[in-house]
């Protein structure tokens, strides 16, 4: 992948997997629907000061949970630790994220290529975390006509988007059937942002 990524294979730890379990147990994931009206595939909760969300009037940061008018689930330290550690082996120091976006995939569930363009600084980097089930990343560039590149993540496998690839358009191939010994049939993602 291009200099602007850091690819950093099995740098997270089996631990995260309970505090995603933690965090769902007082925010549960729920499948959004998008501003045109369909129900992702994939779902979704949030952990950390504020929580992107989708529904039928957009998309948006939010400091409550929608379905619970509660503020999300506070940040793990261990999460906190591993995006400001991942952050800084890529060459941005002092990466403190106010969002943590966690997606669960099921088989099949998949994510079209799309920008990550709903915060405010394009110059912080989005550290991204893989846990459980394997799965292809696409990743493309500023069009969404540019050539795609295919990418296996692997449970642990951590990537630090920064510079110009921040803002590339990137997507998720639908999950093969599978079980993991900590997951079960699930790949997870944690996605920490500095959303404001
Ligand atoms: C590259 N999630 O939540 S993480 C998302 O695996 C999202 O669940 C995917 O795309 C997932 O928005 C991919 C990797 C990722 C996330 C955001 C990016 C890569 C990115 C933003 C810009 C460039
Ligand atoms: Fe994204």
């Amino acid at each position: 992948m291009t200099g602007d990524v850091a690819l950093l294979r099995g740098f997270a730890g089996d631990a995260l997997v309970d505090d995603v379990a933690r965090t769902a147990a007082s925010a549960p994931f729920r499948h959004m629907v998008t501003p045109g009206g369909f129900r992702m595939s994939v779902a979704m909760t949030n952990c950390g000061p504020l929580g992107w969300v989708t529904d039928r009037k957009g998309y948006r940061y939010s400091a409550v949970d929608p379905e619970s008018g509660q503020p999300w689930p506070a940040m793990p330290e261990s999460f906190r630790e591993l995006a400001y550690k991942a952050a800084r082996e890529a060459g941005f120091a002092g990466f403190t994220p106010d969002a943590c976006l966690i997606n669960r995939y099921a088989p099949g569930a998949k994510m079209s290529l799309h920008q990550d363009k709903d915060e405010r600084d394009f110059s912080q980097p989005l550290v991204s975390v893989s846990l459980g089930l394997p799965a292809v990343f696409l990743f493309g560039g500023l069009s969404r006509k540019d050539k795609v590149e295919r990418v296996p993540l692997r449970h642990g496998d951590v990537v630090v988007w920064g510079g110009a690839a921040r803002l590339f358009y990137h997507g998720i191939m639908p999950i093969k059937d599978g079980m993991h010994p900590l997951t079960g049939a699930f790949r997870f993602n944690l996605t920490f942002r500095r959303a404001q």
